[in-house]
């Protein structure tokens, strides 16, 4: 397996495995366990395949073109998203993503001590009021209530943070609603600054995994004549991900 960084500063190729072999083999998991710690986003040639799973999801929502990191507002939040093209526009259609590990380390070191004990909440249907205001329907709503999560996560691997935050964020813990907004809009921006981003550009068949912990992504507009499908396997984070130390301890918990 051959490790090919794609830059900038994060984002990696794996040629010669496919996420069959990941799935199948102890020692190209291990090895592309590695390369997703370390790269963050890591791109299949189009010989990768999708493994089958019910966890499968075809996302065409214009909400996923708000930088995000896919299920902050579910109860247990994604570690890995996995997104291959099945039908892609001419034009268009590309999906983004910005190191928000990269973004944490830009910042000053004060606001780094800040954030590491600060915690926002986040709502499914913040995101998608931005979008229209009732596109969360109301059996949404209650399924998916605000979940709250430190503003950095650290990964347990390597020791490197980085910056938690979606479209999803309305509020930080603790702070009064129109600064926490503001705090929230303002890292949003220093995460997403230009020339920080890695575009994908998708070809027949390929497959692109990344790390929810330490990027956001939002898919890109494309002609709306033209059809575009993307399906998406999301795994969950466990506690060897690093999860349980996102959670606000209880003693902080208003209540
Ligand atoms: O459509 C895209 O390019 C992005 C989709 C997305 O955000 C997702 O599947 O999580
Ligand atoms: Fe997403």
């Amino acid at each position: 397996m051959d490790v090919v960084p794609l830059g900038p500063g994060f984002v990696a190729e794996l040629r010669g495995v496919t996420l069959a072999d990941v799935a199948s083999d102890d020692a190209a998991y291990s090895a592309a366990r590695t390369a997703f710690e370390e790269y963050s986003v890591l791109v299949f040639g189009p010989d990768g395949k999708v493994v089958p799973s019910d966890h499968r999801q075809a996302l065409r929502s214009k909400a996923n073109q708000l930088w995000h990191t896919d299920s902050s507002f579910k109860r247990v939040p994604a570690l890995t998203s996995i997104l291959s093209a099945r039908i892609i526009p001419a034009r268009g259609g590309e999906t983004e993503f910005v190191s928000t590990r990269l973004a944490f380390e830009r910042l000053d070191a004060g606001l780094r001590d800040k954030l590491e004990n600060s915690f926002a909440w986040h709502d499914y249907a913040h995101s998608r009021k931005q979008i229209t205001a009732d596109l969360a329907s109301p059996e949404e709503r209650a399924a998916l209530p605000p979940q709250c999560w430190r503003m950095v996560w650290k990964n347990p691997t390597h020791g490197r943070s980085a910056i938690y935050l979606a479209s999803h964020a309305y509020a930080v813990e603790g702070m009064e609603a129109a600064a926490g907004k503001q705090l929230i809009d303002e890292l949003m921006a220093a995460a997403t600054a230009p020339g920080t981003s890695y575009l994908h550009q998708w070809q027949g068949g390929d497959v692109v995994m990344w790390d929810n912990r330490a990027t956001m992504h939002r898919g890109r507009p494309w002609p709306a004549h033209e059809p575009r499908l993307m399906v998406r396997t999301t795994i969950s984070a466990t506690e060897a991900d690093g999860v349980d130390t996102m959670r606000l301890p209880s003693s902080q918990a208003a209540e």
